[in-house]
């Protein structure tokens, strides 16, 4: 062949496969913009063209079932005492303590926002506003058990709140422990933009006993990692001697290595939920994944501080004098052995009334879970009161914190092996890769719940899908021709 023949050749290939990838991205890009997308039916019309296609997944789509509306399902009326909030969002221009100007988006001129602080048993009511975010904005209660009506996800559970609009949030603080919560409208952009804030639900009666109590929160704001609003950290007043009980908050979207270094201490709740006899911890590090929350008690020493730092930089220091000597070995704290059993929480002979697995990986343009992407991944769909397994492996891609909404689930098993401390309840797994956990989902929330990576640019790219109960409906759609995209 001559040379000429060869380059045609090779030119018509890549062409080719430029075509190809160029056609695949657009292909996989009308997933995250779809056009109209009933969540509850899974059923979408449309994609970016307006065309009838897809298939039929869910019970509600037979028209079958009874059917009852998420917008039904709210707090139920009593007498509860009424804590209230409002959280005003808007655009607005912030110094960082290092000089760096930066245009954000705030709850109530803060970010993180307020941090709402309940005592367990209160109604909480939260009136939340737009100023000015035109694609609108909702709030998300990150870990709380709630009614579907009230979970702030735009397209499932509620129109995205525009500018001038407003929207109240009801539900009653349950479950105490540390959580979060930011705006599921647009979320990956929306929570680095800074919509995000805590959220405490204080103990009725404590487990623990501590003197004082402080919560650090980390995000990255635009590419900058904060703690607790700042570039450096944070200095926390502890006397010699004291107990403190530390809450920390990964609201970014990587896991953070943290190390403690000058005490011993415990880590006594993971996702707000209280383990079985903690030991005692030295020389210890530990990983949060984004959306987790860790519960540390430390014990302050007679003098120094102790330094609470996270691999990115950012540092709690706690109370004065001399920093401890640096150190470089540490060992690697494991959650799965930890503590002892709890005997009132036994999970031997569990049967299961569905089992499902869910391979968390990615594909050439997109994050995906069994293969697909967005709604393309068929909803899981359970009755009220059924115990479901779900068998959760990482195939690649990164770390993948796998978040389900309003449920707290147990995990029963890393990698075949059971867990052999105390039980542990999370709403976000962290999972590796080659890793496989098998957690156990009791079906006691009916409504219509995301589970998706809480690297929220891993769900941005399709690693979200439903967990839905039968016969639930929603009035909502997520897609451009309601601007609902809780996921972009
Ligand atoms: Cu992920």
């Amino acid at each position: 062949m001559t040379w000429k023949g060869k380059a045609g050749i090779a030119g018509l290939a890549l062409t080719i496969l430029l075509g190809t990838v160029i056609g695949t991205y657009f292909w996989q890009m009308r997933l995250q913009k779809p056009f109209d997308v009933n969540m509850a039916a899974m059923h979408h019309t449309g994609g970016m063209n307006g065309h009838e296609h897809g298939t039929v997944h869910g019970a509600t789509s037979t028209g079958l079932q009874p059917s009852l509306s998420c917008e039904a399902i709210i707090a139920k009326a009593g007498e509860e005492p009424v804590h209230e909030i409002q959280l005003t969002a808007a655009q607005q221009v912030t110094k960082l303590d290092n000089g760096q100007i930066e245009e954000v988006w705030a709850f109530n001129s803060l970010t993180p926002g307020p941090e709402i602080r309940v005592t367990e048993g209160e109604r909480v009511r939260v009136v939340l506003k737009n100023t000015d975010i035109q694609e609108g904005v909702t709030v998300h209660w990150h870990g709380i058990v709630l009614p579907c009506s009230q979970d702030g996800v735009a397209g499932v559970t509620q129109e995205a709140v525009k500018p001038g609009e407003q929207f109240t949030y009801e539900f009653i603080a349950d479950h105490p422990g540390t959580y979060w919560y930011h705006s599921h409208q647009a979320s990956s952009v929306q929570v680095e933009k800074g919509l995000l804030g805590k959220l405490i639900i204080e103990p009725l009666t404590n487990r623990f006993e501590y003197d004082q109590e402080e919560t650090v929160l980390i995000q990255e704001l635009n590419g900058t990692m904060l703690m607790n609003g700042s570039t450096q950290g944070v200095d926390i007043q502890a006397s010699p001697g004291q107990t403190l009980r530390l809450r920390m908050i990964n609201a970014a979207n990587e896991t953070e290595m943290i190390r403690v270094n000058g005490a011993t201490f415990r880590i006594i709740a993971m996702d707000g939920h209280d383990l079985h006899e903690p030991e005692m911890l030295e020389h210890h590090q530990f990983q949060v994944a984004a959306g987790q929350r860790y519960d540390l008690l430390l014990q302050m020493p007679r003098q120094g501080k102790v330094i609470v730092e996270s691999e990115s930089g950012l540092k709690a220091a706690l109370g004065s004098g001399n920093d401890p000597e640096p150190r470089s070995d540490y060992t690697l704290f494991s959650w799965t052995d930890y503590g002892t059993p709890d005997p009132l929480a036994p999970v031997e002979n569990l049967t299961f009334d569905q089992s499902h697995t869910l391979e968390l990986g990615q594909n050439l343009f997109v994050k995906s879970i069994n293969g697909k992407s967005f709604h393309e991944i068929p909803p899981i769909v359970v009755k009220e009161g059924q115990r479901v397994k779900l068998t959760i492996i990482n195939e690649g891609g990164g770390d993948h914190p796998f978040h389900l909404h309003g449920h707290i689930f147990q995990v029963l098993s890393r990698n075949g092996q059971p867990l052999s401390g105390s039980p542990v309840f999370l709403d976000t797994l962290a999972t590796q890769e080659g890793e496989t956990y098998e957690v156990y989902v009791k079906a006691d929330n009916p409504g219509l719940w995301m589970m998706h990576c809480h690297n929220l640019m891993h769900a941005s790219m399709g690693m979200s899908m439903m967990f839905n109960y039968e016969g639930v409906s929603t009035p909502y759609r997520v897609g451009t021709k309601t601007g609902n995209l809780p996921d972009l």
